[in-house]
């Protein structure tokens, strides 16, 4: 672990300069894993009462207890809004979560993965494989690759395309730039949709504001999506959705009662009632 988070007797507390003023801290039982990749700083912890938990240059990524909020509703929001999801690409979340939840959907004929730390995938395959059995899916073909510099090289190949990013600071930040946002749209098939990372409207509007400016200024359709995630800080992310054709806020497809007996978190009325937001935070995005 480095930057600014740290272990005191016993409890892992997250620091970081995008949320000042806020940790959010989980007991620890065992340090699991801790090593620098190429990249950045990977740890695995078993805490005492949320499941293993993976922590990226000190920032928690997910905890076994609560990590099904965030991978289903980043995938199944975008890939049920869309009428014919056939070809999906997956940028970032080495641990494979996001890639478990896309493999539900039958009709997604093929999964492109894009990471660029072999390590996570590695790391999460030994210690999270609840989450990296997405990876067994015959149809994911897997790029360690920066997602910026593939996204640049797709045109008009995809039908959704989900950016599982870490925060925009280390790695990730290119990702929630203009740039990328131009080179998704382009990597879009005609109808093509995006959901990328939106972290929470509580903790950071500045980023999220400027990820929604982004997106209406490129797409046709933008809508945001939130929901909950007790051991992100604040308890809130959300989802920015963009879309080509599509209108988002509703599922386009009915979901089969097996698929849904398999979720935990995403349901049709959650899917609706995830775009429904608090006041302040429609009045804000209405003022952009
Ligand atoms: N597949 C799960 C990977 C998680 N990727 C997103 C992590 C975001 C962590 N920070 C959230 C900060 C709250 N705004």
């Amino acid at each position: 672990m480095e930057k600014y988070s740290k272990i005191i007797d016993g409890w892992f507390s997250e620091i970081c300069p995008m949320w000042p003023g806020i940790s959010l801290s989980l007991e620890i039982d065992k340090i699991l894993y801790s090593k620098k990749s190429k990249f950045q700083q990977i740890d695995m912890f078993q805490t005492k009462n949320h499941g293993r938990m993976l922590v990226l240059d000190g920032i928690i990524q997910l905890t076994q207890s609560d990590e099904f909020a965030y991978q289903e509703m980043m995938a199944h929001v975008p890939l049920f809004a869309h009428p014919n999801p056939e070809d999906v690409l997956v940028i970032g979340g080495g641990d494979g979560g996001i890639l478990r939840e896309v493999g539900r959907h039958d009709g997604v004929k093929t999964i492109d993965f894009c990471e660029i730390d072999e390590d996570v995938i590695k790391v999460s395959k030994e210690f999270l494989p609840d989450l990296a059995c997405g990876f067994d899916d015959p149809r994911v073909k897997i790029h360690i690759a920066d997602g910026n510099a593939f996204v640049l090289e797709q045109k008009n190949k995809y039908d959704v395309i989900i950016v599982d990013s870490s925060d925009p600071i280390g790695p990730g930040e290119v990702l929630f730039e203009q740039p990328f946002y131009e080179g998704l749209k382009k990597a879009l098939r005609p109808n093509g949709v995006i959901a990328t990372q939106g972290e929470s409207f509580f903790l950071h509007k500045e980023c999220v504001t400027n990820l929604v400016k982004i997106t209406r200024e490129l797409f046709p359709i933008q809508a945001y999506s939130n929901f909950l995630v007790p051991t992100y800080p604040g308890g809130h992310l959300g989802a920015n959705l963009g879309s080509l054709g599509p209108e988002l806020k509703k599922p386009f497809r009915t979901i089969p009662e097996n698929f849904q007996k398999q979720l935990k978190y995403y349901s049709p009325e959650v899917h609706e009632a995830s775009f429904v937001l608090p006041y302040f935070a429609q009045k804000m995005f209405e003022a952009l």
